[in-house]
C-alpha cells in the first residue's frame, strides 16, 4: 500500500454528521493558528497608525508611520485574511465533503513556503528595509528580500488552492458526496478559481519587480499599477466571495436558514469570476497616462455585474434567514424574525452585522467613488480606507470572526473561553468600524488625505486649511477605531485563550457553557408541508437600501458639480 492509498484517520462530528479527516483538521487548525498571529501583528500595527492619524496623539514619528502603516496593510489584508482563506478552503473541500486531502505532504509543504514567506516579510518590513505600503508602487524600492517574501506566500497559496481542487477532484472520485457540492464549497470553488487568476497577476508583477530590485531589468510605473491592481483588486474578490459564503455557512449553523434558490445563488456567484478584473481599473482613475475611453468602458456596464452579483448576495442571505425563521413559526408581522434572532450568539450577530455594514457602507461608497467622474474628489482621501475598511474588515474579517466561534468547538473541540465576553465581541468591533469608517469617509469628503503623517503640513511652503470640523471628525475616528480595537483584542484573547489553555470538549457531546446556541440548540427542523418562502421583511430592508444608494449617489454628483462650479 503506498501512502497515497492508505486509509486516512476520520472523526464523525456529532454536530453536523461529517466525517473530519485529521489531516483537514489539523491543516485548519495550523492555519487559523497564523492567521490570528497576523492579525495580533496587524492589530498592534492599527492602533499606533490610528494614534498617529489622530493629530491630537500624533504619536509615531514620519518614519516610523509609513513603516507600521506597511506592516499594517500587509499583515492584515495579505496574511491574516489569506492564512484564514487556507483554513477555510480545507474546510469546503475535504471537511464539507467528508473526505481526505489529495496531497498532504505538499499541503504541509505549502504552509510552510506561506510562514516563510511572511516571516521573510515581516522581518524587512520592521527593520525599516520595505518602507513601500501595501502597494508597494515602483518607483519606490524595498529590499530584495521583501519582494521575494512575498512571492514565497503566494507561491505557498497558490499551492494550496491546486490541493484544492485536487481535494473535490478526490471527493467526487471517491464518491464521498451525494449530489451537487453544497452552496459553501461551490462560493469557495469561487474564491479559488479567483484566486488562480489573481495570483497570476501575482506572479506577472511581483516577479520584475523581484528582478528590478536586483537591478537586472526595468519596471514602468504605470504598467506596474495596471497590472498590480490586477491583483490587488482581484484579491478582494476572494474576499467577497469566501466572506459570502461564511455568511451561507453561518445562516445555515445559527438560524437554519434556507437556501431560496440555489440557481440564482449559483449564477451569481460565476458572475464574480466572469466580471471582477475589469473592475481593477477603477484604482487607475486618475492616471494621466490612460485615455477616458478606457477608464469609463472598463468602469462602467460590465463592472456593475459583479456588483450585481454582491446584491444578489446581499438580498439572498437575508431572506433565506428570514424563510428559514418563518419557517419555524417566527410569522408575526414584517421583523419578528429578525426580532427574534439569536442576537447573542457571535456568529450570528458577527454575520448579520457583517452584511450590514459590508452592503450599507462598503458596497454604497464603493461603487459611488468607482464611478469615473466622482472617483475624482474622492481618490487619496480618506474616503478610501474608509470604503475598504467596511468591506473587507467590517465585511470579510467580522464574518471570519464570526465563523470562528464555530470553529473552536467544532474543529478544535474546545470550549470557548471568556464566553460573555465572545458575546459582545461582534458588537464591539461592528460599531467601532462603522463609526471610524463613516468618520473616515466624512473626512475624506473634506478632502483629508489618506497615508497622510500630518495634515496640518507643519513646516511645509504652503498653507492647507481644512474645514475646523475635521479635527472634531478625526477624533470620533479615532474613538471608534480604539472601539474596533477592544473588540479585536477580545477575539484574539478568546480565540487563542480557547484554543491553547480552553477545555476540552467531551467526545461526543455538545452542551454546557462556553458554546454558541446554535451547537447547544442547533435550529430545529422546518416541520413537514412547510413551502413557504415568504421574505418581505428583507424586500423591505432592500428598499431602504436603495433609497441610501440613490441618495449617497447623488449627493455625490451634487458634490462634484460644486467643485467643477457649474452647480
Ligand atoms: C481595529 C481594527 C483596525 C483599525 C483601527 C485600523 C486602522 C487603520 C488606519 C488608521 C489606517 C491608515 C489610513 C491612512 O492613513 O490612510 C489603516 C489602513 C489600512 N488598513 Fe486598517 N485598521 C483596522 C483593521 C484592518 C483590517 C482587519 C484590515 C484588513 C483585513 C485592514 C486593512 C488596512 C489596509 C489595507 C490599509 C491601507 C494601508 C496602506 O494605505 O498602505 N485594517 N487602517
Ligand atoms: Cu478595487
Amino acid at each position: 500500500m503506498t501512502a497515497a492509498t492508505m486509509p486516512a484517520a476520520f472523526r464523525t462530528c456529532p454536530r453536523t454528521g461529517l466525517k473530519v479527516n485529521a489531516t483537514a483538521e489539523a491543516l485548519i487548525k495550523a492555519n487559523a493558528v497564523a492567521a490570528t498571529v497576523a492579525l495580533l501583528i496587524g492589530g498592534i500595527a492599527a492602533i499606533l497608525v490610528l494614534l498617529t492619524r489622530w493629530q491630537a496623539v500624533h504619536l509615531l514619528p514620519a518614519d516610523w508611520f509609513y513603516r507600521i502603516l506597511t506592516v499594517h496593510g500587509m499583515s492584515m489584508l495579505i496574511f491574516f485574511i489569506i492564512f484564514f482563506e487556507m483554513a477555510i478552503l480545507y474546510f469546503a473541500s475535504a471537511v464539507v465533503l467528508n473526505s481526505r486531502v489529495a496531497t498532504p505532504k505538499l499541503a504541509w509543504f505549502a504552509f510552510a513556503l506561506m510562514v516563510a514567506g511572511a516571516v521573510m516579510t515581516e522581518a524587512t518590513m520592521w527593520t525599516g528595509h520595505a518602507d513601500v505600503l501595501f502597494t508597494s508602487y515602483v518607483p519606490l524600492q524595498a529590499t530584495s528580500w521583501f519582494y521575494l517574501g512575498v512571492i514565497l506566500f503566494a507561491v505557498g497559496a497558490l499551492i494550496a488552492v491546486c490541493i484544492f481542487f485536487g481535494t473535490l477532484v478526490v471527493a467526487k472520485r471517491e464518491r464521498t458526496y451525494q449530489g451537487s457540492v453544497p452552496l459553501v464549497t461551490f462560493g469557495a470553488l469561487t474564491a479559488a478559481i479567483i484566486a488562480v487568476l489573481t495570483l497570476g497577476h501575482g506572479a506577472a508583477i511581483y516577479i520584475p519587480t523581484y528582478l528590478w530590485s536586483l537591478g537586472l531589468m526595468k519596471v514602468d510605473p504605470e504598467i506596474y499599477r495596471m497590472v498590480w491592481w490586477g491583483l490587488g483588486h482581484a484579491s478582494q474578490q476572494i474576499n467577497v466571495a469566501a466572506m459570502v459564503s461564511v455568511w451561507y455557512l453561518l445562516g445555515a449553523l445559527t438560524v437554519g436558514s434556507i437556501v431560496l434558490n440555489e440557481k440564482v445563488s449559483r449564477g451569481a456567484f460565476a458572475l464574480y469570476i466572469l466580471f471582477i478584473s475589469m473592475a481593477s481599473a477603477h484604482h487607475l482613475l486618475v492616471d494621466p497616462g490612460l485615455g477616458p475611453a478606457w477608464k469609463v468602458w472598463n468602469t462602467s456596464y460590465f463592472m456593475y455585474m459583479a456588483v450585481l452579483a454582491s446584491m444578489v448576495h446581499g438580498f439572498t442571505v437575508p431572506a433565506g434567514l428570514e424563510a428559514g425563521q418563518r419557517a419555524r413559526g417566527l410569522t408575526k408581522g414584517m421583523f419578528e424574525w429578525l426580532r427574534k434572532a439569536p442576537w447573542s450568539d457571535p456568529g450570528f450577530s458577527a454575520m448579520i452585522f457583517s452584511i450590514i455594514v459590508f452592503g450599507f457602507v462598503g458596497g454604497i461608497t464603493g461603487v459611488t467613488f468607482g464611478t469615473e467622474q466622482i472617483n475624482i474628489i474622492a481618490h487619496n482621501t480618506l474616503r478610501i480606507p474608509g470604503h475598504f475598511h467596511a468591506t473587507v474588515v467590517s465585511g470579510t474579517a467580522l464574518a471570519f470572526m464570526g465563523l470562528t466561534y464555530y470553529v473552536i468547538p467544532l474543529i478544535f473541540r474546545r470550549r470557548i473561553a471568556f464566553y460573555p465576553l465572545a458575546r459582545i465581541q461582534p458588537w464591539l468591533f461592528a460599531i467601532g468600524m462603522l463609526i471610524f469608517s463613516l468618520m473616515m469617509t466624512f473626512a475624506g469628503t473634506f478632502g483629508v488625505p489618506r497615508r497622510h503623517w500630518d495634515i496640518t503640513f507643519s513646516g511645509a511652503p504652503f498653507d492647507v486649511q481644512f474645514n475646523p470640523a475635521v479635527n472634531l471628525v478625526m477624533g470620533i475616528m479615532a474613538l471608534g477605531g480604539l472601539l474596533a480595537a477592544v473588540g479585536g483584542g477580545i477575539y484574539i484573547l478568546v480565540t487563542v485563550w480557547s484554543v491553547f489553555f480552553g477545555e476540552k470538549l467531551p467526545a461526543g457531546a455538545y452542551t454546557g457553557p462556553g458554546l454558541p446556541p446554535g451547537i447547544v440548540t442547533p435550529p430545529k427542523p422546518i416541520p413537514p408541508g412547510e413551502h413557504s418562502k415568504k421574505a418581505t421583511g428583507t424586500l423591505v430592508l432592500v428598499f431602504v437600501f436603495l433609497a441610501a444608494f440613490i441618495a449617497y449617489y447623488f449627493i455625490n454628483w451634487k458634490l462634484l458639480s460644486v467643485v467643477w462650479k457649474i452647480g
